[in-house]
């Protein structure tokens, strides 16, 4: 095998964000960018000589020459296997899977998740650790900083390699093994879920299921496991192909960007439960007949019904979810008796709780929900944990959530997101939050009095780490809160989200429009936060 170093320049911008570094296709398309990142990782990793390394991504444009690079460069860096999905494609929980599974030394993800993707579009790249999960800040930081010194990369001289097909390829002495990427991770959904109990829901005749791939990575794996395992028709499973710009879509599963699913749930003959998930496969929406329901909330659900599945039978260790998820998951947990942990947004903070077993479940707002049986948020796995849910209930979806609010009271809650901002006026919006930091308490807005308002900051209770200004939380005194932070995810300018929730405990109040339940709090964030001076809008982008 021929090695060559090849001389490279720092690039400025490589610091990973919320999950991965995200950018513009073009900027990947600069001359050793991609190179340079690659090297970055391999040189922050000890120990990687002979080790196996996972490598998939969710088939976005740029995928399949990042995965021959990647492939070329582990050679050169001394990898002794590598294991790579067919076509270059593995979900990011499939690619969390197959690590833990293989035990391999860690994985490297091509994905700018539910980001537009193609030649104008995003690209991105992560590195997750052995446990499965993406790297942990110290190890981020550190690539970074390597990223920032760079000046040689490693790389094999070698031909493309055929990835479409299972098999054996050899780079010199490090093995390339392409694998199915869907058969480990639907196996594992076997284990957890009772699918003989869905399979008869599915074909009884009386229950209707769409599932929208959104022309992403999940159209393999809805196919084997819904359709080959679990018997939905294929007209069930809508843009279930995968596309290399993603049709052209934006696959962000929720109701602005799954219109075409959210219009087949909201028409007259909808059927029973619809289910979409993202570019790269971690995220869901879940919706019922003419219902949807918030991410906060379906948290909530699983935890308060997981002793119904096979997998969550024996109870759940705690649960965990982000900081600006809303609380609904807390009251959960009270009544079960467990702890409830409160983590900055980013799926990488769960990994601790969930390797010491302190957390079985995990959620976040942004429409991701997870279980220690990987190390990511997993999209097909919350369809799965519902349709077991509705197979065990045999009640709707819209019945399964009221009478939850019922028992538990209505956590309203919607995020107000300002996308593509300016970035310099964003941080002085934030700059002024974060300098009223514990001067409002006692503070009235009406009906609302401030208890606290601060900036997040979380201590790993497993290593001691420590992460601050995790975003800014104004509670009230009745428990509702509005939190702001700034997007770590975003490609272009800065994206503002608020975060808006109240707490309802009267059932006869807990079906108004959250829009409408949260209008107060909403007059309150513009109040405090001043955010059409800031942003020079008048209204949010999305809202959810
Ligand atoms: C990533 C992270 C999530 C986070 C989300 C939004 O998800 O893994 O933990 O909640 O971004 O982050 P932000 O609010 O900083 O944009 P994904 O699905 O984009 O990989």
């Amino acid at each position: 095998m021929n090695v060559t170093e090849k001389e490279t320049q720092p690039y400025a911008d490589q610091r990973p964000g919320t999950s991965g570094l995200r950018k513009k296709v073009t900027v990947f398309q600069q001359a050793n960018y991609l190179e340079n990142f690659v090297q970055s990782i391999f040189d922050s990793l000890e120990g990687l000589q002979g080790q196996t390394l996972v490598v998939g991504g969710d088939g976005r444009y740029f995928n399949r020459h990042a995965v021959q690079v990647i492939l070329r460069m582990a050679a050169a860096n001394g990898l002794g296997r590598v294991l790579v999905g067919r076509g270059g494609l593995l979900s990011t929980p499939a690619a969390s899977c197959v690590i833990r599974k293989h035990g391999a030394f860690g994985g490297i993800i091509l994905s700018a998740s539910h980001n537009p993707a193609g030649p104008d579009g995003d690209f991105g790249i992560k590195y997750n650790i052995g446990n499965g999960g993406p790297a942990p800040e110290k190890i981020t930081e550190t690539i970074y900083q390597n990223s920032r010194e760079i000046r040689r990369y490693r790389i094999a001289e070698h031909a493309d390699l055929d990835l479409d097909t299972v098999g054996e390829h050899h780079i010199g002495t490090m093995v390339v093994e392409v694998i199915d990427p869907v058969s480990d991770y639907a196996d594992l959904m076997q284990q957890l879920f009772d699918f003989d109990r869905i399979h008869a829901l599915i074909n009884s005749g009386l229950f209707q299921m769409r599932f929208d791939a959104m022309h992403a990575i999940t159209g393999p794996y809805a196919v084997e496991i819904l359709e080959n395992r679990l018997g939905v028709t294929p007209d069930a499973l809508m843009n279930a192909v995968p596309k290399e710009d993603f049709g052209g879509g934006h696959p962000d599963p929720n109701l602005v960007y799954a219109k075409e699913l959210v219009d087949v749930l909201f028409a007259a003959d909808a059927p029973d439960f619809g289910a979409a998930s993202d570019g790269d496969g971690d995220r869901n929406m879940i919706l019922g007949r003419k219902f949807f329901v918030t991410p906060s909330d379906s948290l909530a659900v699983l935890a308060a019904n997981a002793h119904l599945t096979p997998g969550y039978r024996l109870g759940l260790a705690g649960i965990a979810r982000s900081m600006p998820t809303s609380q609904a998951a807390d009251r959960v947990a009270e009544r079960l008796g467990i702890e409830l942990y409160e983590t900055p947004t980013g799926w990488k903070f769960f990994g601790n709780l969930l390797d010491a077993g302190k957390a079985t479940l995990c959620g976040e707002e942004s429409f991701g929900t997870g279980s220690d049986h990987v190390r990511e948020k997993d999209g097909l796995w919350a369809v799965l944990f519902w349709l077991n849910l509705l197979a065990v209930r045999k009640e709707s979806v819209q019945k399964i959530v009221t009478s939850h609010w019922r028992s538990y009271g209505r956590n309203y809650y919607s995020r107000h997101d300002y996308e593509n901002v300016d970035g310099e006026r964003a941080g002085e919006l934030m700059k002024r939050l974060r300098d009223q930091c514990g001067t409002l308490a006692g503070t009235r807005y009406g009906n609302y009095e401030v208890a606290f308002n601060d900036d997040f900051a979380y201590t790993d209770p497993v290593d001691g780490s420590i992460s601050e200004r995790q975003g800014i939380r104004v509670a009230f005194s009745d428990g509702s809160r509005i939190v702001f932070r700034l997007s770590g995810t975003g490609t272009e300018g800065a994206t503002l989200r608020i975060y808006l929730e109240r707490y309802e405990a009267d059932p006869e109040q807990q079906l108004q429009d959250p829009q409408h339940a949260l209008a107060d709090l909403i007059n309150i964030a513009e109040q405090i936060a001043r955010i059409r001076h800031y942003t020079g809008r008048e209204t949010p982008t999305v809202i959810t």
